[in-house]
Parts: structure tokens; sequence; C-alpha cells
């Protein structure tokens, strides 16, 4: 053999042990192992089939939130319950009619005042509807003095509508009312004999307001 190619023989046998011994060894029949002479382990298997996916659920973290905001939605509706009825102790001499419960503000103030304290208390300023409702405002004038009725002629004058703004289904004008006096009375209080006169609404006055069973 001439010198050259033992050289290029030698070499070619020399790389491909090399790449035998190699992290990576390339394909070639020098590494097949023999018996007695497994120098390194063979290269990993396949990846095996994927199973089936399942339902994927809420994070724990997010459902521990969305229960705890259900909790302080509740907690909330509560404390507005309960602040609804701790401010009815500031109203007064309550009488019951029918389904109907009714209570003056124990202070006096405007209209907007009165309707204000009705309102957060959970309750709406009613007018009377009938002779008997207007009987139990006309007794509570004659305990407490003026009180404000929920109808006005704020919104046209003259024509005075509920708070609602439907037309009232029961009046007991008294003679000459309403007056718009000075040009400016768009609330309604009851006199001592059950009829209606119609006021300046900055007048300080009680307030009559109802609360009905699903008021609280
Ligand atoms: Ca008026
Ligand atoms: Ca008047």
């Amino acid at each position: 053999m001439k010198l050259h190619s033992l050289i290029l023989s030698s070499a070619i046998l020399i790389t491909a042990i090399w790449s035998c011994l190699a992290e990576e060894p390339t394909k070639t029949t020098f590494c097949i192992d023999t018996p007695g002479t497994n120098l390194r382990e063979g290269r990993p298997g396949q990846p095996g089939l994927k199973g089936d996916k399942g339902d994927t659920g809420p994070p724990a973290n997010e459902r521990r939130i969305a229960a705890l905001e259900s909790q302080l939605e509740s907690m909330s509706r509560l404390w507005e319950q309960f602040a609804k009825l701790e401010r009815r102790f500031t109203f007064t001499h309550w009488r019951l009619h029918k389904h109907k419960l009714f209570a003056v503000t124990l202070n006096r103030g405007t209209f907007e005042n009165g309707l204000k304290l009705c309102q957060e208390a959970g309750g709406i300023m009613p007018y009377p509807e009938n002779e008997e409702e207007n009987n139990i405002f006309r007794d509570l004038y004659n305990i407490v003095g003026l009180i404000y009725i929920g109808a006005t002629d704020t919104e046209t004058e003259g024509t005075f509508v509920d708070l609602n703004g439907r037309p009232l289904s029961f009046t007991k004008w008294k003679a000459g009312e309403p007056s718009n006096g000075e040009g400016n009375e768009n609330c309604i209080h009851i006199w001592d004999n059950g009829e209606w006169n119609d006021k300046n609404c900055n007048s300080e006055m009680h307030a009559i307001c109802l609360f009905l069973p699903s008021s609280a």
C-alpha cells in the first residue's frame, strides 16, 4: 500500500471512531455495539402519544376571588338594607293603613331635604290618594304641624303631579288654591281641616314618607 493511501485510510478510521464517542454521533456502522463492549447508553426513544386533554377549570386563585367577591356583594346588600332601616329611626308618628306604612320626618326642612331623608330610608314621598289617606295626613298635621306631601307643579306650572310625574288621582284644594303665591309655590301641604295649599318648596316643614313592605 502506498504511503498516502495508508494515511487516508487511517484518517477515515479515526474520524469514524471519534464520531461514535461524540454525544450526537453520526450514523455509521462503526457505532454498532458489540457484545461485551457497551460503551454508552442508546439514544432516548420517541415520546409516547399525548393523552386526551381534560376539561380546563378556572385557576384556584380566580375561584377564590370570585367567591370572595360574591360574599362581599351579599354583605354590601345587607349593609345597605341595615343602613336604610337605621335611617327610619329619624322618622316619627308611624301610621299603618292597609299595606301602607306612613311616617313623618323628625325635623323640619325644605321639600328637597324631606325627599332626600325619605329616599335614603328606602321610602317614597306620597300624596293622599283618597279621603281615608287624606284624613291620616290631616291628623299628622294636627300633631306635628306643616307637612310636605309628594306632589309638585315644578315641571309645568299649575299642573300638579306625583313624584313619578303621574297626574293626581285625588285632590282636596282649599278654595282659591293652588294660588302659586309670589309666583313660586310649587309644593303642597295640608291644613288642619284636610284641605290643601300650595307653598314655596323652601319653606321649613316636616315631610311625610311611605314605606311599603318591599322597600326594606
Ligand atoms: Ca306653582
Ligand atoms: Ca298657596
